[in-house]
């Protein structure tokens, strides 16, 4: 039989892909509301969703999407079958959670990246490992906002973090984990020092950086 997860993961993976394109969530002042359901109906026939979005939804909710009838408006969400609500359901639901995690200082959000931290500390492996499993990387600041924003668990949990960041086969040049060149460094003065014996990185309590050995305990600070 299958899970509430394996059911629910394509789903929500589709409609993480598509959020930058949908509206985001109020609060977010930004950015627009969802609109009205009189206000969409125009929008028939030419949703901007992926035809695989709409196939995944298709398997999940029916009748075809149409119009509600004068006695279904007022339904509780959790009764909508037309895929545009069921969509709005799902964000607005997305957008509590998210709500409650920023509230309870488990996540950042920084543009369309979230960085989060179990609070747990690792060598370099085993930070990145756990990242990893639960279907991130390691916290990688690629801009000044970003680092704020891993710095700010750095600074909850008192804790020096390791950062997605590896030195290459030539001593003193170090890249993303994925092998491109950094396109942001926020180097402590006189780092990297280490010359091809710090090959990790660590950021410390004011979010410079420094070059050091991969096999310490430091904070596990994850983006998704
Ligand atoms: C330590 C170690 C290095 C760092 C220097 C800075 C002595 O080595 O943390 O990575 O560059 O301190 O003084
Ligand atoms: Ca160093």
């Amino acid at each position: 039989m299958l899970s509430y997860s394996s059911c629910m993961l394509p789903a929500v993976a589709a409609l993480l892909v598509t959020c930058h394109a949908l509206p985001e969530c109020p609060g977010n002042t930004e950015l627009p509301e969802i609109p009205a359901l009189s206000q969409r109906d125009g929008l028939i026939g030419q949703s901007h969703l992926s035809n695989g979005f709409r196939g995944q939804l298709g398997s999940l909710v029916s009748p075809p999407r149409r119009n509600r009838l004068p006695w279904e408006n007022g339904l509780p969400n959790s009764l909508d079958t037309d895929p545009r609500d069921v969509i709005a359901d799902l964000k607005h639901r997305l957008c509590r959670l998210e709500g409650v995690l920023v509230l309870n200082e488990k996540i950042r959000k920084v543009g369309d990246k979230i960085f989060a931290s179990n609070g747990k500390k690792a060598d370099f492996a085993s930070a990145l490992g756990s990242c990893e499993e639960a279907g991130g990387t390691l916290a990688t600041p690629m801009n000044e906002e970003e680092n704020k924003a891993v710095l700010s668990f750095v600074k909850q949990y008192n804790q020096y973090a390791y950062l997605g960041i590896k030195e290459s086969e030539t001593p003193g040049q170090f890249k993303y984990i994925n092998s491109m060149p950094l396109s942001y460094t926020q180097w402590y003065q006189y780092e990297p020092n280490g010359k091809g014996t710090e090959k990790c990185v660590e950021m410390y309590t004011d979010g410079s950086w420094n070059d050091k050995r991969c096999n310490l305990n430091r904070l596990i600070i994850c983006e998704f």
